[in-house]
């Protein structure tokens, strides 16, 4: 079945699941991207950080599948938010991709080091969008606050942590309601919410791998969700999602799971 795209506040569709390469060397992102590609994923998400750009590029030119087929997303480092630096980022990102534009570019942390130059960025990103460097701009790790310094703007995407023992529900449910659409980082728990008694419970009941009813969660509740994993089975069966659906009450028994315990850096410190 199917991948659903999800229209973003700009009119760009953006397949609601994607293939994360976060933690993944370039070598190995080549291998596992073809896997995905493979498997029928179209939406890929790297970073300038990941250091894997380069075998991202590879696997997206060897496999032949067009561009516009395509849904690809890159990331701007924090030491990169002047104006200048910005710039060369994305060119560097872009010639590492082998691609002329990227569909999604996200700045990936409000950068607390350099306290408010993320505005700065974005000015910068909206000039990339305007020349076609890329199709739609959007945020990472942005809390309220760092949304709020950006003067009304409305980022496409904020790609934040988000699995079911850190379900960030208040501030999701608020991008929703503004117009901007969460994406989950981490959407498995680093694969520590697998083995939640709750979730572990709710696959056996259905006949379903843990990974596979998170990732319908993190569908069903609107959030865009990129699971990584370098194992073929896994890539493959992370994508097979589409021909079930969680009722309300084990949507509501997942999201009841929360602890509010991050994995992952904190926007206020990184
Ligand atoms: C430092 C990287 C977090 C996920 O993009």
């Amino acid at each position: 079945m199917a991948v659903p795209n999800i229209t973003l506040n700009d009119g760009t569709a953006i397949p609601q699941l994607g293939f994360g390469t976060w933690q993944v060397p370039d070598d190995v992102a080549e291998t596992s991207v073809a896997t995905a590609l493979a498997a029928g994923y179209r939406h890929i998400d790297t970073a300038a950080i990941y250091g894997n750009e380069e075998g991202v590029g590879r696997a997206l030119a060897a496999s032949g599948i067009p561009r516009d087929e395509l849904f690809v997303t890159t990331k701007l480092w924090n030491d990169k938010h002047a104006k200048d630096d910005a710039r060369k980022a994305i060119e560097t990102s872009l010639t590492k991709l082998g691609l002329d534009h990227v569909d999604l570019y996200l700045i990936h942390w409000p950068a607390t080091k350099f306290p408010g130059l993320f505005v700065e960025a974005w000015d910068a990103m909206q000039e990339f969008k305007a020349e076609g460097l890329t199709r739609s701009i959007g945020v990472s790790n942005f809390n309220t606050e760092h949304l709020d310094a950006l003067h009304g703007a409305t980022p496409a995407i904020n790609q934040i942590e988000m699995h079911p023992t850190f379900g960030q529900h208040e501030l999701r449910e608020s991008l929703l309601a503004a117009g901007i659409r969460p994406e989950a980082w981490s959407p498995l728990g680093q694969s520590k919410d697998l083995e939640n008694p709750v979730i572990a419970g709710i696959a056996a009941e259905i006949g379903k791998t843990p990974a596979q009813v998170i990732i319908r969660w993190h569908l069903q509740l609107g959030t865009v969700v990129i699971p990584k994993s370098v194992t073929p089975s896994r890539i493959t069966s992370n994508f097979d999602v589409f021909d079930f659906e969680l009722s309300d009450d084990q949507v509501a028994r997942i999201t009841a799971v929360d602890t509010g315990t991050r994995l992952g850096g904190d926007p206020l410190t990184m």
